[in-house]
């Protein structure tokens, strides 16, 4: 039986691959780089297009072996690329101009963002009509392990802040585990360099009229290495967050000269 109009366009989404790029910044990381490649790898099958790992001048010699060793394992499919702008959002701007496929994924390579849940974020953009798919930690099914109580209680109330800056249902705006429609990405003036791009990257396209849903992620500390995110910083994320919410919307996007 032929497929009605209606039927064939939800079929063709299911069926077509989203050609996701993977961006994996990476600092002191080396078996959490190891089993985050290979679990994409191996979970990703056909919507996978590349797996971009960024390196910094400070990336540590040991997390840099590990990479010449995936690249070898690898030939095909792996993309590395050296920073020009400094710090974790110098990171992911250069990513995300570069990166080729329809799809980003937004990760980490120290195992905080459990990539077992990729099929759960592909399923999820696949049958919806999702500009963002955003992992949250705040929902029925998520949750923190190891993470410092006062961050905690920090966190809980910046959500709740930024929340209401944004008249938004989203419940976690600064976990960096999302998946993105490139387009939904393209033209944005960034500005942060460092952790706070994290929440840059989502106050910005929800300000551009994404539509956001959410699925439920467990944040487990990382078991190597250290976080770079330096808790003076937090209160940046406070500054970005107003005046994302106060530039008028001409603004967001880059100007073409
Ligand atoms: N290329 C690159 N990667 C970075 C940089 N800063 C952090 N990363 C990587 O980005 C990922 C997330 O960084 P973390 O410092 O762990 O940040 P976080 O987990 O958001 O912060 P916490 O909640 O404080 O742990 C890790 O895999 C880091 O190795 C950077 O300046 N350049
Ligand atoms: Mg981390």
């Amino acid at each position: 039986m032929a497929l009605g109009n209606k039927e064939s366009i939800v079929t063709n989404r299911m069926d077509r691959s989203l050609r996701i790029t993977f961006i994996l910044p990476v600092l002191n990381e080396t078996y959490s780089l190891q089993q985050t490649v290979d679990t994409i790898l191996a979970l990703a099958g056909s919507e996978l297009h590349e797996v971009l790992i960024v390196t910094a001048e400070r990336t540590a010699a040991e997390s840099l072996a590990v990479i010449k060793t995936i690249e070898k394992q690898h030939p095909a499919g792996i993309r590395i690329h050296r920073q020009g702008l400094p710090f974790l959002g110098g990171a992911m701007q250069e990513a995300f101009d570069i990166a080729s496929g329809d799809h980003i994924m937004l990760m980490a390579s120290d195992l905080e963002t459990d990539p077992t849940l990729i099929p759960a974020f592909v399923e999820t953009m696949k049958t919806g009509r999702w500009d963002i798919v955003a992992g949250s930690r705040w929902i029925k099914g998520g949750g923190f392990e190891g993470y410092s109580r006062t961050k905690l209680i920090l966190n809980y109330f910046f959500q709740k802040i930024f929340a209401i800056l944004y008249n938004t249902e989203v419940t976690d705006l600064t976990f960096a585990y999302r998946l993105y429609r490139k387009p939904i990405l393209e033209g944005i003036a960034w500005e942060e360099l460092k952790h706070p791009f994290l929440l840059e990257c989502l106050l910005k396209p929800l300000r551009c009229g994404a539509r956001v849903t959410e699925i439920p992620c467990r944040w487990r500390a990382r078991t190597e290495g250290t976080s770079a995110s330096m808790f003076a910083e937090t209160f940046k994320y406070l500054r970005i967050a107003l005046k994302t919410r106060l530039i008028p919307k001409s603004r967001l996007k880059r100007r073409i000269s």
